[in-house]
């Protein structure tokens, strides 16, 4: 059944007209008339609103920073901020040589009252002491929380006093929770400072193999990334630094050798392709490996790059062999999902990269959505011109990078890379509107009343999104499937995740649960009327 703009106006009248004003304009239905309509995103959501967005500090610390395993991440702040970013969301890390990993250890400063009352940097520089006697790590990260901000603890000067007395990088991070908008403005937070102080200082100076690439906002949840890096290993890539999943400090500082940046997430991370590009000369790609399709593309678009003869040969013969051994048993998978409805509703870049992976399972996306992305992320990056100053850059302002003299290198012809870019997606991407269908709903900060609206609307089959709205949708007698941890699940990634992923859907429809919960709908009737006895 398709949503009519009739359907938005009733589900409309239930909400205060001031909240109708404001959510009209984050939601839209797909309609081919309108070319790439405007939808709203990025901007407040109203207080009172029951959203699934989390804060600035959750995306500077716990998205960005949390993953690289090599430093150790501290959280100036109470023990709920530090534990919240620190175990549920399933960023994989595995030891290495000479590398040390503290990513089982979560570092706060445990917060107290009298901390708030007579102020907590005795406390953090004290922490930071016992850290380096105690680990040794090689760098150290400090996240502030909201109270920090509230009381003026400054932690840039603790950092920069515990720089000098331990002679290792103590980088700070001003990452409030109420710094921006959503996870997004700890985004920029994390990874401005990562392009000023930590990218481009190491030591080398040359690419240490052929086909040296970055991963950019690939995060290893449920272990992604160590899939990706399997194909592109098999291929014959050499991966410099992953960006930030399973990463590490000291592999990021010699970023700049790579000849190529790729870019998973673009939401969470474009900011430091861009920045790169400039610094060192370095082009970035768009790629997604989420779905057999998307992640054959983005093969083909990397060999695109590096016209080499052997490269492309071997990524048709991986992509052929993988692609025979994984089908038949996708196949036999999507024989469950074939003609299914899904909602999928993630933060900044799944709510779009995983409908290709349901559509090849046989299954539509009729609604889907954003908790905190930006325009261009639904509208695409031609309208980056356009957008007027959104609340994050009105917060936090933009870096400024110049070209490195003595780093900045160019990595291939400015013609060829002109040329190159008229056939992939160089520093480019759609966005989610484009592959909506006509009718379907996209939503920006879907809240909770509105989840539950559409779903009484639509019924879909399958709902994705996060663990703050899993267990209200599977009472309503929908499978939900989380598009962030996995539940437990994953790789969802590459060739072996697509397995993973036809897999765990399947077994939702085929799950006998649904038959014992009778969703609300089928309790009261849905036209209701009185008995005239007269
Ligand atoms: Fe990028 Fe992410 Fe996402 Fe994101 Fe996130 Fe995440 Fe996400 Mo949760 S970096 S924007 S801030 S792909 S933590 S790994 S799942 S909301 S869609
Ligand atoms: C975050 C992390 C999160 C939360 C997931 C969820 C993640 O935003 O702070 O709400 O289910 O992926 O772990 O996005």
């Amino acid at each position: 059944m398709a949503v009519t703009e009739k359907d938005l106006q009733e589900l409309f009248e239930k909400m205060p007209s001031k909240v109708q004003k404001n959510r009209r304009k984050h939601i839209l239905i797909k309609n081919g008339e309108i070319e790439n309509p405007e939808i709203e995103a990025n901007t407040r959501t109203i207080p009172g609103i029951i959203t699934n967005r989390g804060c600035a500090y959750a995306g500077c610390k716990g998205v960005v920073l949390g993953p690289i395993k090599d430093m150790v991440h501290i959280t100036h702040g109470p023990i709920g901020c530090a534990y919240y970013t620190w175990g549920t969301r399933r960023n994989k890390a595995k030891r290495e040589d000479n590398i040390k990993n503290f990513i089982n250890y979560s570092f706060s400063t445990d917060m107290q009252e009298s901390d708030i009352v007579f102020g907590g940097e005795k406390k953090l520089t004290a922490m930071i002491d016992e850290v380096v006697e105690i680990l040794q790590p090689k760098a150290i990260t400090i996240s502030a929380t909201c109270p920090v901000g509230l009381i003026g603890d400054d932690i840039n000067a603790v950092a920069r006093e515990a720089q000098k007395r331990h002679g290792i990088q103590v980088l700070a991070f001003s990452c409030e929770g109420y710094k921006g908008v959503s996870q997004s403005a700890g985004h920029h937070i994390a990874n401005n400072s990562f392009v000023e102080h930590v990218i481009g200082k190491g030591e080398q100076e040359e690419a240490p193999a052929k086909f040296s690439i970055n991963l950019l906002g690939e995060y290893n949840i449920g272990g992604d990334g160590w899939e990706v890096e399997r194909i592109l290993k098999d291929i014959g890539y050499h991966v410099v630094s992953v960006m930030t999943g399973d990463g590490s400090w000291e592999q990021m500082r010699n970023a700049h050798v790579a000849e190529l940046n790729l870019v998973q997430c673009h939401r969470s991370i474009n900011y430091i392709a861009e920045k790169i590009e400039t610094k060192y000369g370095t082009p970035w790609l768009k790629v997604n490996f989420v779905g057999i399709e998307s992640t054959i593309k983005s093969l083909r678009d990397m060999a695109l790059y590096f016209d080499d003869a052997e490269l492309t040969a071997r990524t048709e013969a991986v992509i052929a062999r993988e692609v025979a051994r994984v089908q038949p048993i996708i196949d036999q998978y999507a024989k469950l999902c074939q003609n299914k409805t899904a909602f999928c509703f993630v933060g900044g870049s799944r709510g779009h990269h995983f409908q290709g992976l349901f559509r090849e399972l046989g299954i539509e996306t009729i609604l889907a959505g954003y908790e905190f992305a930006h325009r261009d992320d639904y509208e695409g990056r031609d309208i980056i011109p356009s957008i007027k100053p959104d609340a994050d850059s009105k917060n936090i302002p933009d870096l400024h990078v110049e070209a490195d003299p003595k780093r900045f290198r160019l990595k291939m012809s400015p013609e060829k890379l002109a040329e190159l870019k008229q056939r992939i997606p160089l520093s480019d991407y759609p966005g989610m509107n484009v592959d909506m269908k006509e009718g379907h709903i996209i939503v920006d900060d879907l809240n909770h009343f509105e989840t539950e609206e559409f779903i009484k609307l639509l019924k879909p089959d399958i709902f994705s999104s996060g663990i703050k709205d899993k267990y209200v949708v599977q009472k309503m007698g929908i499978p939900a499937k989380q598009l962030h941890s996995y539940d437990y699940s994953g790789p969802y990634a590459g060739f072996n995740g697509a397995v993973n992923f036809a897999r765990d859907v399947s077994m939702g429809f085929a799950s006998p649960t649904w038959n014992f919960i009778t969703p609300p709908w089928k309790n009261s009737p849905a036209l209701s009327g009185e008995m005239n006895e007269g």
